[in-house]
């Protein structure tokens, strides 16, 4: 199971890590100064060093019974405050390599209409969005950003939480590991994700706004759920849920089948930043070549090699 939860860069892997634990069998810092587990995450509370633990299992049944329900999961002050602070200062650093992007949408990121569907339909239905995006190739591999997106005892306890096999890393290199960044007055409509699963540590709240709300489950691989979608975005509240995330708190969520948005941070508030970390059923799914362009504003070499053979785990508009 280890070996299928590997993401890029993580190196020794798990035993590794197991390895160069100390004596209490916390890993403090690894050899390359990347901040270590125990200066991240609340051990105490989210035993990762102990799956075998009645206190580990209690942490993945109760995320299970929410995933379950709702397709999203909040392990709440996961990430201690200093490191809520380490991840503020990593993300203030690089907010200069920010790709704002202000475009109206439908939420499957597409800026034009198809004649092929009725007007009030979900593919034209376009809605402003007007956040950006730090991308996965700002941040360093010793960042705590890096060092959470990577450890495999956090990879072991998601995909453990989702009851799955395999977890593997979002391959794309920029869409990966970002931060979301809504300052004030801006929006990230209605939409899903192409990577099956996101997850968000909230860094920075907004004092207006901000808020996150999503549908669990409005479309699966076999139903694209228009109707239901249609509704939603004509401004029904029907199966909304909204979530109320504090600084720390990570939240697991099945983005592909869910529909979901930031609202508007409010003209006076402080800026929202959240930690975005994204996985996927399948090794090595690389994004769109026009969707990556929208949200980054450029593409790389990867983006170009993976449009000649998309890997996605179902057959949806994406
Ligand atoms: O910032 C968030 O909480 C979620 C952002 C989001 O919806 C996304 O990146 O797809």
């Amino acid at each position: 199971m280890g070996e299928k939860m590997a993401c890029p860069g993580n190196g020794t892997g798990w035993h590794g890590i197991l390895d160069g634990m100390s004596a209490d069998g916390f890993e403090r810092r690894s050899s390359a100064g990347r901040p270590g587990l125990a200066e991240l995450i609340d051990l105490e509370r989210y035993p990762l060093l102990d799956p075998g633990g009645q206190a580990y299992r209690d942490v993945v049944e109760r995320a299970r019974a929410s995933l379950r329900a709702d397709g999203c999961a909040v392990l709440s002050d996961l990430v201690l405050p200093a490191a809520v602070q380490t991840l503020a200062a990593e993300i203030e650093d690089r907010k200069p390599t920010t790709h704002y992007s202000t475009q109206v949408m439908n939420p499957y990121f597409h800026t034009e209409p198809d004649p092929a569907y009725d007007d009030r339909h979900p593919v034209n239905t376009m809605l402003e969005r007007s956040s950006g995006f730090v991308p996965g190739d700002s941040w360093r591999p010793d960042d705590a950003m890096t060092a959470l997106f990577e450890a495999p005892e956090l990879t072991r306890l998601l995909a453990d939480c989702l009851e799955l096999e395999e977890l593997h890393c979002y391959a794309d290199p920029l869409a990966g590991l970002t931060a979301n960044i809504l300052d004030p007055g801006q929006q990230f409509t209605w939409h899903f994700d192409t990577n099956d699963i996101a997850v968000t540590v909230l860094v920075a709240e907004a004092a207006d706004g901000g808020l996150f709300e999503y549908v669990p489950g409005i479309r699966s691989a076999a139903d694209e759920g228009f109707a239901a979608i249609q509704a939603v975005l004509e401004g029904g509240r029907d199966g909304v849920r909204t979530l109320e995330l504090r600084p720390g708190d990570l939240q697991i969520f099945r983005g592909r089948y869910s529909l979901h948005r930031v609202t508007r941070v409010g003209e006076g508030s402080a800026p929202r930043h959240a930690a975005i970390f994204a996985y996927t059923n399948a090794p090595g799914v690389i994004g769109r070549l026009a969707r990556t362009q929208q949200l980054f504003g450029r593409v790389l070499p990867e983006h170009e090699a993976a449009e000649a053979e998309r890997v996605r785990t179902d057959a949806l508009l994406d």
